[in-house]
């Protein structure tokens, strides 16, 4: 067996991963030795080789429907992008990039547009999600800056989790805040409208008003400055804007005391302030529910003023701490994969836009910024842009106003799309698709969200003629003419480009200095160890915290406090409207193509849910798990409800993840409103008025298949089960079970059939060669039938006694229909716990794990299995599976 050290393909945590393989056999286990997660994984993480199939991958490239050899796709893209630029000029080219490219094909981008083709317009998937949080540390400390470290985590007396499901969508910095908890009592308060997962280890959940961060944080200042929390000599010698920071808070403090009244949080308010003001080490981690707003960029900075105000930063166990989402998302934000940013941290300035063109020795240096997502997908909707290329971002489900952005897709005359995987919604755009290296085989280096740097590294060989996205945009660069400055044949070659770009005229003026590795050989980038920046030439060792000195990378050295004021947020229940929120689920990678693949990651949450308090599921006769329709005027989503309490009246909340591979109709990303922020441009897509409506089904069904089959229902949802597919469904008309009938009938030689279409009730079974092709339940209730045992009659040839009990649903053997699963690690399901808990009288988390093994792999279920044991917290609703 082999090892091969690397990072894995998810979160912003950025852990290390081993992959040892031999044969046939691949074992994904953490790296104790990487400082992120020192032998720790997800779920997620730990589901990575099942995730490598061969089938789901786009394997040769193809231009306009045709599969064709590399050396014509590459002449296609050049000879189509040049020929735009010569007829409309380079701003009609655009390039839609992700945190989820390597640093260095990220680098290869950024180059070719902004030195090259001559236009700013390339801009990335980060925009959606990080772009608030570098505005607003660029307004404070002049630059792009996390100036903290995971270390801070293991120190901080109080962490402030503000806009953030950490248990969910950063596990194992959630685990190591739970064992620093365990250790040292650190106190712990989650800021977030809904009660999440993450609250399980919370000393206080203040279920702020959507759109409240700004206030609140504005109150704290005011707090802070009142009870003499903040220390003036600090503040005199390192920061700027004081006086009207706080001057803005106190302006803000009535309407702050009014919302938290209606809200009904004004005792957990002050206990929050008093506990911040009393606190010396705090941290306070951010992610989506502050960045994704119309105000996002004040609120970051209204977070970072507390900071700033008491000398909160720059010191062990305190901070600020933006948690970025994507697994590169600060690599992308170092070269400059955002339109408004030129490379390596500096802006589009006469001088540093000389310097960049000098070292890139660019003929068609760009010399403005360039469009920013939204805009972006709007001029190529209107014409203004006419050629797009697309790389590992799927914005055909993920944009806002997602209906409109295929509408403009659709428009384009040249669409490409560089994806590892085939059939993504996006792809349906695409006029050429070529294909990418996935996570297994890429070479290259990505950055975390405490600015380490790790190395992704390849361990198996390419799928068909797969090729690294680096590779391709440089064969692209060489076809267009460029080959002299794209003479990459390795990824190290680039990275020591960008390395030496960070250090090029800096002397000091630019933190992003990675002076250190511009002359890296082979064999030391090879074997690079995960090293933070700043690390300039000649120093001794990278530096782990920036501002320790109380120096900022600004003109004057200070950094500076802005004053920002509450905005008005978007009216809830105006009309009969809910206010809908989205963000993630914790076994589901954004829009699914590759998490949908891992069937140990599809029984967590198998459907798409809309939760709902139970007074609005009440005043809208919506039963739990009832079917819904959410609509506005730009789009709607078919899908069933969860009612819970853990959302807040009037606030409803949809996961972001289901494309049109996977369901019927659920991208939420179709009903978001494209309002952005005036500053970042990020989108917000926390607070969209929808208006929800139960749905009335005349049946439901089940169906087992072996490849995805067209169904003709108003509701279906499909999951990758072990060894075949399951299809969840729901119809309005029997008529709909006659024509599904029909068309399972087609080609089928031998069948075993209960029940009548007409009559809403039909059990059919069809074998092919001895062996179960597809299986269809439908009808009222069906409840009872037992899908793990089912779906394990897919793997071999049907015995008698199968094909007996096949159409009941049920075995009359062992088998034990588990539920849905909770821990993905051992596939263990919610019935199997709950009967070992009553069964055996456990009463702690450990007693189960002892019991059943769930909750002792990555530890992500651990709050949902408290949720099991004999007095809960609270209690939780189930969904089953049918
Ligand atoms: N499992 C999983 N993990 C992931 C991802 C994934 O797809 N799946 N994606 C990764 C990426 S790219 C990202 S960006 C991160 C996102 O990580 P998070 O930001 O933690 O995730 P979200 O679920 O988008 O949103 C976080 C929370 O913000 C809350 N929120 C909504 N409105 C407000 C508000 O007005 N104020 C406050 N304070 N909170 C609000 C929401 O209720 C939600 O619980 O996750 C990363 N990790
Ligand atoms: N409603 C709603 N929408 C949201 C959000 C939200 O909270 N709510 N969050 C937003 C945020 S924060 C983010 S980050 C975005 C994410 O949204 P997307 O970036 O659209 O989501 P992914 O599914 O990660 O898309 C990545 C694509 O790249 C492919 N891919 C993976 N690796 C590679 C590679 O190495 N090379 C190439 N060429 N392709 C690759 C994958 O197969 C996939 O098709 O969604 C945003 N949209
Ligand atoms: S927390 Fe999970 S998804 Fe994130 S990097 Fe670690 S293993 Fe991957
Ligand atoms: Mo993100």
């Amino acid at each position: 067996m082999t090892t091969r050290t690397t990072t894995c393909a998810y979160c912003g945590v950025g852990c290390g991963v081993q992959a040892v393989f031999g044969g046939d056999r691949l074992e994904i286990k953490g790296d104790p030795e990487h400082p992120a997660n020192a032998g720790r994984l997800c779920s997620k993480g730990l589901a990575l080789g099942d995730t490598l199939d061969s089938e789901s991958r786009l394997k040769a490239p193809i231009v306009d429907g045709s599969e064709v050899p590399w050396p014509t796709a590459v002449e296609a893209v050049a000879s189509r992008l040049k020929a735009t630029i010569d007829e409309f000029g380079p701003d009609a080219v655009a390039f839609y990039v992700s945190g989820q490219l390597l640093t260095e094909d990220y680098y290869v981008a950024n180059k070719l547009m902004k030195g090259f083709i001559g236009s700013g317009n390339i801009d990335t998937n980060s925009r959606l999600c990080m772009s608030s949080a570098v505005a607003g540390h660029k307004r404070a400390f002049g630059a792009d800056i996390v100036p903290g470290d995971y270390t801070d985590f293991d120190e901080a007396d109080l962490v402030v989790l503000t806009g953030s499901n950490l248990a969910w969508c950063h596990p194992v910095l959630f685990q190591r805040l739970k064992a620093a908890k365990e250790k040292r009592g650190t106190k712990i308060v989650v800021i977030d409208p809904r009660r999440t997962e993450t609250c399980d280890i919370a000393d206080l959940h203040i279920p702020i008003m959507p759109g409240g961060d700004t206030l609140l944080f504005g109150g704290l200042l005011a707090h802070l400055d009142a009870t003499g929390a903040a220390p003036t000599a600090y503040s005199d010698n390192h920061v700027d804007g004081y006086v009207e920071a706080i001057e803005a808070a106190k302006a803000d403090l009535e309407k702050l005391t009014v919302a938290a009244q209606e809200r009904g949080i004004k005792e957990e308010i002050n206990a929050f302030f008093d506990l911040f003001a009393k606190t010396e080490k705090v941290v306070t981690l951010y992610s989506m529910g502050v960045n994704q707003a119309k105000d996002g960029t004040d609120r970051v900075n209204a977070i970072v003023n507390c900071h700033l105000a008491t000398d909160r930063i720059g010191r062990p166990g305190m901070g600020p701490f933006s948690m970025t989402g994507q697994p590169n998302a600060m690599g992308g934000r170092e070269v400059g994969g955002l339109a408004n940013m030129l490379a390596a941290h500096m802006d589009f300035t006469p001088e540093a836009t000389d310097r960049v063109a000098r070292f890139w020795d660019a003929p068609n240096m760009a010399t403005k910024p360039g469009r920013r997502a939204v805009d972006m997908f709007d001029a190529i909707h209107d014409g203004r842009i006419k050629a797009v290329w697309i790389m590992a971002t799927n914005p055909a489900v993920s944009m806002p106003n997602a209906g409109k952005v295929r509408k403009a897709l659709s428009r384009c005359p040249t669409v490409i799309v560089s994806d590892c995987v085939a059939g993504t919604d996006t792809q349906k755009y695409a006029h050429i698709r070529l294909p990418a290296q996935g996570w297994s085989e890429k070479d290259g280096t990505v950055t975390n969200s405490d600015r380490t740097i790790s190395r992704q590294r390849g361990f198996s060989a390419p799928v068909g003629e797969a090729r690294a996205d680096w590779q391709i945009m440089t064969a692209v660069a060489q076809a267009m003419g460029w080959g002299e400055a794209f003479p990459y044949t390795h990824p190290v070659q680039i990275f020591r480009e960008h390395a030496a770009l960070t250090a090029f005229e800096n002397g000091g003026s630019r933190p992003l200095d990675l002076g250190a590795f511009a002359d890296i050989n082979s064999v030391d980038y090879e074997t690079l160890a995960p090293t933070k920046w700043p690390f300039p030439k000649g120093a001794e060792a990278p530096q782990k915290r920036l501002f320790a000195d109380g120096i900022f990378p600004t003109p004057n050295r200070k950094a500076r406090m802005i004053a920002v004021r509450h905005q008005q947020p978007v009216k809830k229940g105006a009309d009969g409207t809910l206010l809908l929120n989205t963000g993630r689920y914790r076994d589901q990678w954004h829009t699914m193509t590759r998490t949908g693949l891992a069937h140990k990651l599809t029984g967590h949450r198998a459907e798409p849910l809309l939760d709902i308090h139970p007074r609005d599921a009440a005043r809208l006769a919506i039963a739990d798990k009832a079917f819904v329709s959410v609509r506005n005027d730009r789009g709607s989503a078919t899908v069933r409800a969860r009612i819970t309490t853990d959302q807040a009246p009037g606030e409803v909340f949809l996961p972001m993840h289901w494309n049109d591979q996977c369901a019927a109709d659920a991208r939420t990303g179709s009903l978001i409103a494209p309002i952005v922020d005036p500053h970042s441009a990020q989108p917000a897509f926390k607070a969209t008025p929808v208006r929800v409506q139960a749905l009335q089904m005349a049946w439901k069904g089940l169906l087992f298949s072996r490849s995805a089959l067209t169904v003709p229902s108003e509701y279906w949802s499909r999951t990758k089960l072990e060894s075949c597919l399951l299809t969840r469904l729901a119809g309005k008309s029997f008529a709909q079970i006659a024509a599904l009938q029909d068309t399972l009938l087609e080609g089928a030689d031998e069948w075993l059939e209960m029940g009548d279409a007409g009559t809403g009730s039909l059990r059919l079974a069809f074998i092919r060669d001895g062996q179960l092709d597809t299986l269809l339940f439908a009808g009222e209730d069906l409840c009872g039938v037992n899908i793990d045992w089912l779906s394990s009659l897919f793997t071999g040839p049907l015995d008698d006694r199968d094909r007996q009990l096949l159409l009941a649903g049920r075995s009359r053997g062992m088998q034990f229909d588990k539920g849905p699963i909770v821990c993905s690690c051992y596939q263990v399901g919610r019935k199997q716990i709950a009967e070992a808990v009553k069964a055996q009288g456990l009463c702690s988390v450990d007693a189960i794990g002892r019991t059943t093994a769930a909750g002792t792999g990555c530890g992500s279920c651990i709050p949902e299995l408290k949720a099991l044991l004999p007095t809960p917290k609270k209690e939780k609703e189930t969904v089953d599976a049918a």
